[in-house]
């Protein structure tokens, strides 16, 4: 078993070097210091707080919780697939039904396709860098399945559990790859993301599908506990990019601080691989789905 999380300074143009392939082949996790300007970043958070901004919460109010998968049941969550979606923090309203804090603040992410449907989000999600490091890990036909601009607000940031990104985006054979950016720093204090290095190489525990009645639910596939103590946290300064393997089992803390964790991540798969009509997640013929190509 791998026993760390292999990290480099990112290289340049994106091309990942013989031993960061080997590194992540081994664990399943590379980690990619100042991958993105800074000034990018702080570009993506300001228009997803623009986006925010338009986002009337008194008309939806979906809270996004990997404890409870209330989500699961509702159809703003299921079709939100081929749009532009906000999910609320569990604990987003307070006993009188009012928003605990800013707006912002009581978001828990944005999701599904940014990075088809915002210029701004597609502009970050498709730069020759980062086409050239998905490249590099061996993606033949790359596509981008789906984004997801993760808020992880002051004090009440929930918790994500540990989970394998597969269940979720499955293909035959798999191949599915986040590309998380951290767009602030992520520390153990604000929510950091962790990482069970060299887990990819264990089952995949569950597949999540979406029956004809529009149910969403889990399959068990494999029992076998994640082995909790050999998680990592995966500290990020912004600008950082964490590639993990669709079969790492990833989790990350509860927002506690005072401070924000704002990331992005975009999950890829190969369009040589079979992709499943019974994945929650689909998309209309009118947004078919692109690769990296300008
Ligand atoms: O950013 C987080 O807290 C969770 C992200 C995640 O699970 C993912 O990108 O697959």
């Amino acid at each position: 078993m791998s026993d760390h999380l292999p990290k480099y300074p990112a290289p340049q143009d994106g091309l990942l070097s013989p031993e960061m392939i080997a590194d992540y082949r081994e664990s399943g996790v590379l980690i990619l210091r100042d991958f993105a300007d800074v000034e990018a970043c702080a570009a993506l958070r300001q228009r997803a707080l623009e986006m925010a901004d338009a986002f009337d919460p008194a008309s939806v109010s979906t809270v996004f919780s990997t404890r409870t998968d209330e989500h699961q049941a509702d159809d703003y969550f299921a079709e939100s697939g081929d749009k532009i979606r906000f999910f609320l923090e569990s604990d987003a309203f307070d006993g009188s039904g009012q928003l605990r804090q800013a707006k912002e603040d009581c978001l828990n992410k944005m999701g599904h396709a940014m990075h088809d449907l915002d210029p701004a989000f597609d502009a970050f999600s498709r730069t020759p860098k980062l086409a050239q490091a998905v490249r590099s890990i061996g993606f033949q036909d790359p596509a981008i399945i789906q984004s997801m601009y993760i808020f992880k607000p002051p004090r009440i940031g929930g918790e994500v559990v540990c989970h394998q990104d597969s269940a979720y985006i499955y293909t035959e054979p798999e191949s599915c790859v986040g590309f998380w950016f951290a767009l602030e720093d992520a520390t153990v204090e604000n929510g950091c993301m962790y990482f069970i290095p060299g887990g990819h190489k264990s089952p995949l525990r569950k597949r999540n599908h979406r029956f004809a009645d529009g149910r969403i639910l889990d399959e068990i596939l494999d029992e076998t506990p994640y082995p909790m103590h050999l998680r990592l946290p995966a500290e990020a300064p912004a600008g950082t990019l964490v590639i993990f393997n669709g079969r790492t089992p990833h989790m990350s803390g509860p927002n506690t601080s005072s401070k924000s964790r704002h990331a992005y991540t975009l999950h890829v798969i190969d369009r040589a691989c079979h992709y499943p009509e019974d994945n929650w997640l689909q998309r209309s013929d009118e947004l078919p789905l692109r690769g990296f190509e300008a």
